[in-house]
């Protein structure tokens, strides 16, 4: 994770999920998941964003834990911190201190275009903080203090990114090659997943409609049912088409889980009903997600591992980051 020059070393990527709740599906697929499957390729290094959790309001023992189970939920997940670099945002200052650097490099206009601000400002309109919008801005600085050639997020970020992109470019224009300019690394299939009840909305952790939303620690009877209940439409033929949102929801989720093409599900429920269609997307999803559950249980319980794994990773992100953030701090002209 230092910088990435010579041609034989392996890319760096980089990404980040908030401790705001039990990951869902969508976190899951479209980002999660492809984690642990990116550690042998890569030099990979990821985060618990506890800092961008608090733009929404946040009760301090509830995030506490949450922090814990959502480093707990990472692992489960396959990332493993012999390979990838593992911490917790806020016990890394440089990541503040470089948000502050960058954030006069980003402009109001552009941090008023974000999708994200708007929707979130929607949801929380007593609440619309200075965090909130200079959200993207933090986020460059955790991107571009590890050098990170590619960020693997769900499409829903592509925007974030793009902004970090931005102000990467524009810095390295003013004061000579600073940081590397990040990609998007975002599947071609799942990059997001809608929610069950209301299949035009994204599903998200903070969505208060629990129905919609797949939890990836929920029990085998509690995702069947949610399967059950999923909203579909009066076509009664499982095929991918415009318009069938849900159905075309539930296809996605099922070739993910069975490794299955949308054409091979076709046929496969060709003259079947949805009945049939979505008993079967749900067994495949509580497969799928049966050894994570394992694993979080085990995990979960052993607090002195968690706590092993977060602060060897914060010590080796504290040292990794302050070289960076240095090294911005003389091209600005902050006296040494
Ligand atoms: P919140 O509801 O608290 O805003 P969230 O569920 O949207 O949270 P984040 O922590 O913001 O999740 O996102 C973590 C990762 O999961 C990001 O890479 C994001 O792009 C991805 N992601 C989130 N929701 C989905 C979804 N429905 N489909 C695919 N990817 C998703
Ligand atoms: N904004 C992201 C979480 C996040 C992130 C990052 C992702 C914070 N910093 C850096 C990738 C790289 C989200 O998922 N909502």
């Amino acid at each position: 994770m230092t910088e990435n020059q010579s041609p034989d070393k392996k890319k760096i990527i980089l990404s980040g999920i908030q401790p705001t709740g039990v990951f869902t599906l969508g976190n899951y697929i479209g980002a999660v998941r492809n984690w642990g499957k990116l550690q042998d390729d890569y030099q990979c290094a990821y985060f618990i964003a506890n800092a961008h959790a608090i733009t929404v309001r946040q009760d301090a023992t509830k995030l506490r834990q949450q922090t814990l189970q959502a480093l707990a939920l990472l692992l489960a997940c396959g990332v493993d911190p012999q390979k990838s670099l593992v911490f917790i945002q806020s016990h890394v200052p440089a990541h503040f201190e470089l948000s502050w650097v960058l954030s006069c490099f980003t402009q109001f206009g552009e941090l008023s275009r974000m999708t994200q601000f708007k929707d979130k400002s929607a949801k929380n309109a007593d609440n619309i903080n200075a965090g909130l919008f200079t959200y993207p801005a933090l986020m460059a600085a955790d991107i571009l203090l590890y050098h990170a050639d590619l960020v693997p997020v769900g499409v829903d970020q592509k925007q974030h990114l793009e902004l970090a992109r931005n102000v990467a470019s524009r810095f390295n224009g003013l004061y000579g090659d600073t940081f590397t300019i990040p990609d998007a690394y975002i599947p071609q299939v799942g990059a997001k997943i809608m929610s069950l009840s209301e299949p035009t909305k994204k599903m998200s952790k903070s969505d208060e409609n629990q129905n919609g939303c797949i939890y990836i620690l929920d029990d085998p009877d509690t995702l069947m049912r949610k399967f059950k209940r999923a909203v579909t439409d009066s076509d009664a033929c499982v095929r991918y088409a415009d318009g069938k949102d849900g159905i075309n929801n539930l296809m996605t989720i099922y070739s993910i889980a069975t490794g299955r093409t949308l054409e091979q599900i076709e046929a496969e429920f060709s003259g079947k009903g949805y009945g049939d269609f979505k008993l079967a997307v749900g067994e495949s999803v509580v497969e799928m997600l049966r050894e994570v559950r394992e694993s979080y249980t085990r995990l979960i319980a052993d607090k002195a591992y968690l706590e092993d794994v977060y602060k060897s990773g914060a010590e080796k992100a504290r040292t990794i980051s302050a070289r960076t953030l240095s090294k911005v701090y003389r091209k600005v002209g902050f006296l040494q």
